[in-house]
């Protein structure tokens, strides 16, 4: 054992060669309007590496065929893989077991099948569901429709000046009719790093249950579920450097196994009559229809990329280019940053007085800099910081200072273009 952790240690050491894992994703090289490419917008989907692309390409040349249901070689195959890449999901969430992994469309599924299933059997008038003020949009409105079926509230730990939810008012917000509370691990529109561990310990003592919205988290930061705490957490394929269109609900198997199907269909049952249907076990139990078998067979290769990668490295590396960016952005005259909390990742969200966001998007697109404007389906936040929308930069492992440098040279165009 003692042996396994230094080895992890050194290569946690080891210092992260950008160009190599770059030289990994192919589209990263190329043109754009004139200009190497710089991908900034991470945070609504990542660049596939090449393990990914072969994974696909191989499932649909070689063994294309149906999961659970073939006897053939090639359902054998797909069925084989599949159930791999649930294993890789499991290994990489430190999940206890496979069939505590669900394999959804993405976050926004997975919150809603908790919702419909878990949420719909649990809660009763009067309770409560808590959220924060710094919600994506997938996980505030499956709990209002929830609400809406139940007679259930939905209640809102407000967010700080820098972008914080403090402890106090998440305490504050919390009581003995908290049954749910929900929250994002990271804010996908300011950056912020909640600290969901405490937040989780703090509602599982009001007697909640806990779903951690990973969907920013899972890309940026090694996940242990059993540390977190949490009873169910969320994540998208397509935003962990994988497939669009699959995305993974893991939760405790005692929840699982003891809430409601989400749809009926075809491999979601035991037996059918029509009389009586019995369900099969979890999580078959939550899948029902054919499911994406590439998408699945493609995360799970992107899953075990970011294995070999090494995610404490990652995060590392990233951490050093969210201080960089922060203070390179902060030096530009005009440019406000929205979100200052003290535990954030590289997303920098940008205000220019004056400029449109779709303007300053626009502007950097000429240069090849791809970055996202909107509200960032986060209109809450948007809300409480007085703006509409932003320039959201968000970078990946695969980012460098040079690209943070060329960013801060196009807002400097920006700057000549509307003369802020
Ligand atoms: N945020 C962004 O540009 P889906 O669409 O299901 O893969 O993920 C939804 C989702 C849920 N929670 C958080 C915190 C998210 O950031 C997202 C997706 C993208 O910020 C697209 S809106």
């Amino acid at each position: 054992m003692a042996e396994v952790v230094s080895i992890a240690a050194a290569a946690a050491s080891l210092p992260w060669d950008v160009d190599a894992v770059r030289a990994d994703f192919p589209a990263l090289a190329q043109l754009v309007n004139g200009h190497p490419l710089v991908y900034l917008d991470n945070a609504a989907t990542a660049q596939k590496p090449r393990a990914v692309l072969a994974a696909l390409e191989n499932y649909y040349q070689r063994d294309c065929g149906n999961i659970h249901r073939s006897v053939h070689q090639l359902g054998e195959r797909a069925t084989e893989a599949y159930e791999r890449a649930r294993r890789n999901a499991q290994a990489f969430l430190g999940a206890a077991e496979p069939r505590e992994i669900v394999f959804t469309r993405g976050t926004t599924e997975a919150i809603n099948l908790v919702a419909a299933t878990y949420g719909a059997a649990n809660l009763h008038a009067g309770d409560e569901i808590l959220l924060t003020g710094m919600e994506h949009h997938s996980n505030i409105v499956p709990w209002q429709l929830l609400a809406e079926r139940t007679g259930a509230r939905v209640k809102v730990a407000g967010v700080n000046d820098r972008g914080e939810v403090e402890m106090a008012e998440f305490e504050r917000q919390l009581s003995p009719r908290t049954k749910i509370a929900a929250f994002g691990h990271i804010s996908n529109a300011l950056g912020t790093v909640n600290p969901v561990a405490e937040w989780t310990a703090r509602a599982h003592a009001a007697g909640a249950v806990v779903l951690v919205d990973g969907a920013q988290s899972a890309p940026h930061l090694p996940i242990q579920v059993g540390a977190l705490g949490c009873d169910f957490f969320a994540f998208s394929g397509h935003k962990v450097f994988g497939p669009t269109g699959i995305g993974v609900l893991w939760g405790r198997a005692a929840l699982l196994e003891a809430m409601p199907p989400y749809q009926g269909g075809g491999d979601m049952i035991a037996s059918v009559s029509f009389e009586r249907t019995t369900y099969n076990r979890i999580p078959y139990k939550f899948e029902a229809g054919t499911p994406h078998i590439a998408g699945a067979i493609g995360l799970g290769a992107a899953l075990e990329y970011l294995q070999s990668l090494g995610m404490a490295r990652a995060a590392a590396y990233e951490q050093e280019l969210a201080r960089y960016g922060a203070e390179r952005l902060a030096a530009l005259p005009g440019v406000r940053l929205i979100g200052q909390a003290r535990e954030r990742t590289a997303v920098f969200s940008l205000v220019i007085e004056g400029v449109h966001p779709h303007d300053v998007a626009t502007v950097l697109d000429t240069e090849g800099i791809a970055v996202r404007a909107g509200h960032h389906c986060a209109q809450p936040i948007m809300d409480r910081f007085g703006v509409p929308a932003t320039t959201r930069a968000s970078l990946a492992f695969y980012n460098t200072r040079t690209e943070i440098d060329r960013l801060a040279e196009g807002l400097e165009k920006v700057r000549r273009v509307f003369q802020f």
